[in-house]
């Protein structure tokens, strides 16, 4: 059987600060993200043929999948997915505007970078309780805001997550305590529109 792995960051622990510190990264990384890995794998145990399939896989036929699992996939493997992308969009503070495609459909879909943001703010403090905030291409190759309860991924409703922002409170709580716009705001200060670029030219069809 394949076991999901926890990649390292791709980054220092403290190379987003002070937008994100690291002490979070390291409780984020190697404990909450490491129980959704071990808590996938140990579900998975018996369905050792699920796991030679990527997670994005798994979740975006989450109902197709054996009745027994499909909850533990949907908050495990959502867990596992929805952070491998946040660690993969997020860089130390250099570049803080959107660049290439992702840029030109933004302005063309939000009418400009400053309405997308306040978009996405409204929709990762609208998100009542953990969830996330998500820029996602949807099934008709449009760019789409949208929040997801838990660890739910857009990939389960036919969308593709460009840009995931966790706004569960072990994600801010210790640096912003209850000041989620603050942490919002921060978000964007540390976004790499390179990775995010890619993955929305990987996304068109
Ligand atoms: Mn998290």
């Amino acid at each position: 059987m394949t076991l999901y792995e926890l990649a390292p960051l791709p980054f220092a622990y403290d190379a987003l600060e002070p937008y994100i510190d690291a002490e979070t990264m390291h409780l984020h990384h190697d404990k909450h993200h490491q129980a959704y890995v071990n808590n996938l794998n140990a579900a998975l145990e018996k369905y050792p043929e699920l796991t030679n399939q990527s997670i994005e896989t798994l979740l975006t036929k989450l109902t197709e999948l054996p009745e027994a699992i499909q909850t533990a996939v949907k908050n495990n493997g959502g867990g596992h997915a929805n952070h491998d992308l946040f660690w993969k969009i997020l860089t130390p503070p250099h570049q803080v505007e959107p660049a290439g495609a992702i840029k030109a459909a933004i302005n063309k879909t939000f009418g400009d970078f400053e309405t997308f943001k306040a978009a996405f703010k409204k929709a990762a403090l609208g998100q009542f309780g953990s969830g996330w905030a998500w820029l996602v291409l949807n099934a008709d190759q449009q760019l789409e805001i949208c929040a997801t309860p838990n660890q739910d991924s857009p990939l389960s409703a036919g969308k593709i997550p460009l840009i995931g922002l966790d706004v569960w409170e072990h994600a801010y709580y210790k640096k912003y305590s209850n000041l989620r716009a603050d942490y919002v705001d921060a978000f964007w200060q540390v976004l790499n529109w390179q990775v995010i670029n890619d993955c929305y030219q990987k996304a068109l069809k």
